[in-house]
């Protein structure tokens, strides 16, 4: 028996029903009507940037350049969605097929109704943005719950969205989240912890809502004996650090290949030296995950690792410093946990195959990426994950067409792209009788010969006996 705060209902029953009442209206104005809503919004975000990015800072640390870097990013997604749904889910003849040839064939995409948005703090408008922008583009409506930690940068978006019965925004913690997912809506895109998304998960079974789950990730960086050194050992820190390495698509583990080992984790380590907590990031936003991480550079260093930098005195309160940790188990919790802080792993391995085995140990499969001059996009082809970036880091998420999203521990479903606007729209196939077939196949008026005639179709078609 889940019991929820009334208080809490009542917000999100209210929400939820303005939402109800507009979804058709909003769907009613099409892509052309849409698009033009979501270009005022886009340009409103931007026209605040300054003020949504100062938001940011104040509400989860953020650093103020790095805030108006996620914000540019998401206006990139929102553009694309604005500029590509019809496109993408417009309707499209296909091709009848040979039992029905005498048919007109259309698929497109329908919007559910209504969508039910929950967001984490770390990225709190380049992730939300991520579903809000596809489930409005492709004619849903939205009612969106920003996490309890940044519920500012919430309100602030659906302020500049300017219609809350299109874009409602319900704030509070996990009970919120929970009475969203038991108030009705047709879907709940989901991001945050893999932990929370299961029991997001739990409850939107009881009433059949799909989901999208993006959730928790630990990536790693492979480092192929040819690579480029300095830009590897670059894309590692600011990987893992940048953020205070609360990045879903952190860089959390490195497998370097034996030969650059030693070259590599210096030049990671004069990097990361010049990383200073307070200065370059910013704390850690929640205070129970400074225990994560304090526990993860414990354990690794009980288990016979090495901190080559930062370890437990690292830990000061809400900041952290860099901790780079060597030689660290493969079974330890710094290599198979989401640390969410600004640690690393180096591993050394033999070569690539032991690189790609040991990445693809990992139960999550976010994102990852491979740094080789020669062999990048075959390594990638063998990584188990939703994205890898080639030579760089995370330039897959950056990029407006391609999908985001992961596979195991890491959900189901994607943001971005075609994908992503797919994600919040249901197929849906109409056929148009043009004429009479001449052989009614599918009427108790058949013919005999029928019979033959789909013998000979099977045999011609498909291949003799
Ligand atoms: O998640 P939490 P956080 C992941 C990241 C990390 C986590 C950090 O890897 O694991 O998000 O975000 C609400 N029913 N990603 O700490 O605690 C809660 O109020 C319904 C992955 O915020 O899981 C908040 O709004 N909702 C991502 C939201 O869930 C509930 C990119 C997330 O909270 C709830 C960014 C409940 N029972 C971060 N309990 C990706 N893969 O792209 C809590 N919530």
């Amino acid at each position: 028996m889940t019991v929820v705060d009334h208080d809490v209902t009542t917000g999100v029953t209210a929400a939820v029903q303005a939402a109800r009442a507009a979804a058709p209206g909003w769907a009613e104005l099409g892509f052309t009507g849409r698009s033009r809503r979501l270009r005022a919004w886009r340009r409103a975000i931007a026209r605040g940037a300054t003020e949504l990015a100062g938001l940011i800072h104040r509400e989860m640390g953020k650093p103020l350049p790095d805030a108006m870097l996620e914000i540019a990013m998401a206006l990139e997604h929102l553009a694309w969605a604005e500029r590509n749904a019809e496109a993408v889910l417009g309707p499209r003849t296909v091709r009848p097929g040979a039992l029905t040839a005498n048919h007109k064939c259309v698929v497109e995409y329908r919007p559910y109704g209504v969508v039910g948005v929950i967001g984490p703090w770390n990225y709190p408008v380049f992730t939300p943005l991520g579903s809000i922008a596809a489930a409005l583009a492709a004619g849903n409506t939205v009612v969106f719950k920003p996490s309890e930690y940044t519920p500012e940068v919430g309100r602030w978006l659906g302020e500049a969205f300017g219609d809350a019965s299109v874009l409602g925004v319900v704030t509070g913690d996990g009970r919120t989240g929970a009475a969203l997912c038991r108030s009705g809506v047709d879907k709940i895109g989901f991001t945050g912890s893999t932990a929370t998304g299961r029991r997001v998960m739990a409850a939107c079974a009881e009433s059949v809502t799909p989901v999208l789950m993006e959730c928790g990730g630990k990536d790693a960086l492979l480092v192929d004996a040819d690579a480029d050194l300095d830009a590897a050992a670059d894309a590692a820190v600011w990987g893992g650090m940048s953020n205070a390495g609360q990045t879903c698509l952190a860089v959390e583990r490195v497998y370097v290949h034996r030969d650059v080992h030693d070259a590599f984790l210096e030049k990671v380590v004069a990097l990361a030296r010049g990383v200073r907590a307070g200065e370059h990031i910013g704390p850690v936003t929640m205070p129970g995950q400074v225990e994560v991480i304090d526990s993860h550079i414990r354990d690794a260093l009980d288990r016979g690792g090495r901190a080559v930098l930062g370890g437990p005195d690292a830990v000061r309160g809400r900041f952290v410093e860099p901790t780079i940790l060597t030689g660290v188990p493969e079974d330890s919790a710094a290599v198979t946990e989401e640390t969410f802080g600004p640690t690393l792993t180096v591993t050394a391995v033999a070569d690539m195959d032991e690189a790609v085995e040991l990445t693809n140990r990992s139960r999550y499969g976010l994102g990852a990426t491979v740094f080789s001059r020669r062999n990048g996009e075959a390594i990638a082809r063998r990584i188990r994950s939703g994205a890898v970036s080639v030579n760089a880091f995370v330039a897959h998420a950056t990029v407006p067409a391609l999908p985001l999203g992961g596979t195991g521990a890491s959900g189901f479903g994607r943001v971005h792209g075609a994908d992503g606007l797919r994600e919040f729209a249901y197929p849906r196939a109409t056929t148009a009788q043009r004429f009479p077939s001449p052989v009614p196949l599918t009427s108790f008026r058949r013919p005999p010969w029928a019979d033959t005639l789909v013998r000979v179709l099977i045999a011609v078609r498909h291949g003799w006996r």
